[in-house]
């Protein structure tokens, strides 16, 4: 009996010291099925714990990929930029489309903040680098490495969600550019369809000479279109399940 409690007092503890980010992690993960999320976990893991949280390569991920590697969904994959709430709006009243942040790696970790520490075996929440404050911290390089990976499974016809409220709505800067569209690759997809959201005093749209950049970077044998629409479609398709997916914009 005495052993029995001392084992369920220390299963407590030990519960309780597990993280509220790891207990995050793992709820989150367990929404899909026939995953081994402590197996999951671990290789996270072991990309930042112990390390500098300036020094934390995008390499430093890549046995995360082989843990949980993206399936391809040809014709649904929806990518974005500038564009997070409208597109995610969308997609969680709609299954038309999965973006990053709907799959596993994305959904479990889309919102927070984590980074190891030299000489320590933990995972810390404060105190971490923002994403510009050094170029090779964890979360950036793990945004830059599990968005490749998104991008190097894009198959059949693939939606991008730009924002036509800004200047440049094709920024060379941003994740979609400067890491997805140059995986892109003619042998899997066949069209890139992109969808301008336009709000009330739009900035750009389907004519920015941005977008220039964007036909010219892309692999020769991928067909681009673009479709202004305005944000009110966009929400209106999210909140009618008669619409039909393809009848949206
Ligand atoms: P984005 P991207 N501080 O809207 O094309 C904290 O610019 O780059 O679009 N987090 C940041 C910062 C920052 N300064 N900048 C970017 N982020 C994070 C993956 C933040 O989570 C998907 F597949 C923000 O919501 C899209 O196709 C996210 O990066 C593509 O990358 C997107 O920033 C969107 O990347």
């Amino acid at each position: 009996i005495v052993i029995v409690i001392i084992a369920v007092v220390l299963g407590l503890t030990l519960r309780q010291n597990k993280s509220e980010f790891k207990s995050t992690f793992l709820s989150r993960c367990e929404k899909f099925n026939q995953t081994d999320c402590q197996k999951v976990w671990d290789a996270f893991e072991q990309a930042y714990v112990n390390k500098d949280p300036c020094k934390v390569a995008v390499e430093a991920y890549d046995p995360l990929i082989v843990a949980a590697p993206f399936k391809p969904q040809c014709n649904r994959m929806m990518f974005w930029s500038k564009t997070k709430d409208v597109v995610h709006g969308f997609t969680e009243k709609r299954d038309c489309f999965v973006t990053l942040e709907d799959t596993l790696l994305g959904s479990v970790l889309d919102g927070l903040t984590w980074c190891g520490k030299e000489g320590s075996k933990g995972t810390f929440t404060t105190g971490c680098p923002g994403w510009s404050e050094c170029e090779n911290n964890p979360v950036r390089s793990f945004w830059r490495r599990i968005s490749a990976a998104f991008a190097d499974v894009a198959c059949g016809d693939v939606t991008a969600m730009l924002s036509g409220s800004i200047d440049t709505p094709f920024n060379p800067t941003s994740i979609f550019a400067s890491i997805e569209v140059v995986r892109f690759q003619a042998s899997r997809i066949k069209s890139l369809n992109v969808v301008m959201v336009l709000q009330q005093n739009a900035k750009s749209n389907c004519t920015d000479p941005s977008l220039k950049n964007l036909r010219q970077t892309l692999d020769t044998g991928i067909t681009y279109s673009c479709k202004d629409v305005p944000e009110s479609r966009i929400q209106e398709c999210g909140a009618k399940p008669e619409i039909a997916c393809g009848a949206c914009w």
